[in-house]
């Protein structure tokens, strides 16, 4: 039995293009991006990083309300999606909502859905559902919107994202499985991030890769580098093509790491982690990889990074701005958005709120 478990990890070698000094390993694998596309890349990683730092001082000052911090995981991020199309369905988890701001949401209302208002939830005419926060339930969900993408004949796929613990959910599998049976054009993306809260990732499962875990369900299983943005983005655009093509889902492990704590709810990372590890890992870091690389091609500098910070601020104040401005919730409002009919009870409640926020 040994040997068949070996058979199969053996197969699972992490995909890299990048190395950590930002030199090129695997030219047969670099995808076809154009100058600028590159450029933008790194303008999202800079200006997410930003915005992360941002989040967390936010916070920490009470005007922000859930949040789960991102740097070191922003080439799992935004690598992937960038290999999406507009038309392409993003179901994202707690910590991905770098994704949903590039996918369309404005960031006011990315502020909005960590301070709990309903119209941080409201996606408007982006093809997106809110950030899950029970862990793996977006996954089976992804597969019912890939399985609908396919009956319509749409030339598109839905894009999920969990973390390692999520991997570990029941939902995962059954997802997957039955992504796989029908055929759907779904990506799973696992930010393997190493810890689920305080949980190493080996205590999760005895499996090596969590890309291994695609096997079971007969679909593709990649391993990428997480810290390397040209790797995932070529992963996810392979898998996106697969898709479209009618081959099926794929299941994609990044390796990645994630620098801060868990949430800002209170949990401390230096309970669970060593820092000689924080530090080898910190040495990977996509930013300052994919800046040596863009530098190499006399494609970035500081002051260009510098005006991303400065925009990337700007655009940040205006934001926290806006979603102060916000008319508050009202309970009313909550009871009207959860129901499309009221029963007898609720429009009671109605009736009472009504007045008492007429007041
Ligand atoms: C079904 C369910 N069980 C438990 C929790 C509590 N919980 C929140 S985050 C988390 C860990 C998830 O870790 P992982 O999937 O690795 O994602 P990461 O936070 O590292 O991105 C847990 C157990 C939850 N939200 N939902």
């Amino acid at each position: 039995m040994k040997r068949t478990i070996e058979n199969v990890e053996n197969q699972f070698e992490t995909f890299q293009i990048l190395n950590e000094d930002g030199e090129v390993v695997n030219q047969d694998a670099m995808p076809e991006l154009s100058d600028e596309d590159l450029q933008e890349l790194m303008r999202r990683m800079v200006y997410t990083r930003i915005l992360d730092q941002r989040s967390i001082a936010l916070n920490r000052q009470g005007r922000l309300g859930f949040y789960a911090p991102t740097a070191g995981q922003e080439a799992s991020q935004l690598g992937s999606h960038f290999a999406m199309e507009k038309e392409d369905f993003l179901l994202p988890g707690y910590r991905d909502v770098p994704q949903l701001i590039w996918h369309g949401l404005p960031l006011y209302q990315a502020f909005l859905f960590s301070r709990g208002h309903f119209h941080g939830n409201q996606m408007g005419d982006v093809n997106a559902v809110s950030p899950q926060i029970i862990i793996g339930a977006q996954i089976t969900q992804t597969a019912g919107v890939a399985l609908g993408m396919k009956k319509r004949g749409k030339k598109n796929v839905a894009v999920t994202y969990t973390g390692d613990g999520g991997a570990s959910q029941g939902d995962f599998y059954e997802g997957m499985n039955f992504a796989g049976a029908f055929g759907a054009p779904a990506i799973f993306i696992v930010q393997n991030n190493r810890y689920a809260i305080s949980v190493p990732v080996e205590k999760q499962s005895a499996a090596q890769t969590i890309a291994q875990k695609a096997v079971a369900a007969g679909i593709e299983g990649v391993q990428v580098d997480g810290m390397d943005v040209l790797a995932v983005y070529k992963a996810t655009q392979d898998a996106r093509e697969r898709a479209i093509n009618g081959e099926g889902p794929t299941l994609i492990e990044t390796l990645t790491y994630r620098y801060g704590p868990h949430t800002m709810a209170g949990d401390d990372p230096t309970r669970y982690r060593v820092e000689d590890e924080e530090n080898e890992w910190e040495k990977k870091d996509p930013l300052v990889r994919f800046r040596k690389f863009l530098e190499s091609k006399d494609l970035w500098s500081e002051e260009k990074e510098n005006e991303v910070i400065e925009n990337a601020k700007e655009e940040i104040k205006a934001a926290i701005k806006k979603a102060d401005e916000q008319p508050k919730q009202k309970v009313t409002d909550l009871i009207s958005l959860m129901h499309e009919e009221l029963p007898q009870n609720l429009q009671d409640q109605m009736e009472e709120y009504k007045e008492k926020e007429s007041k």
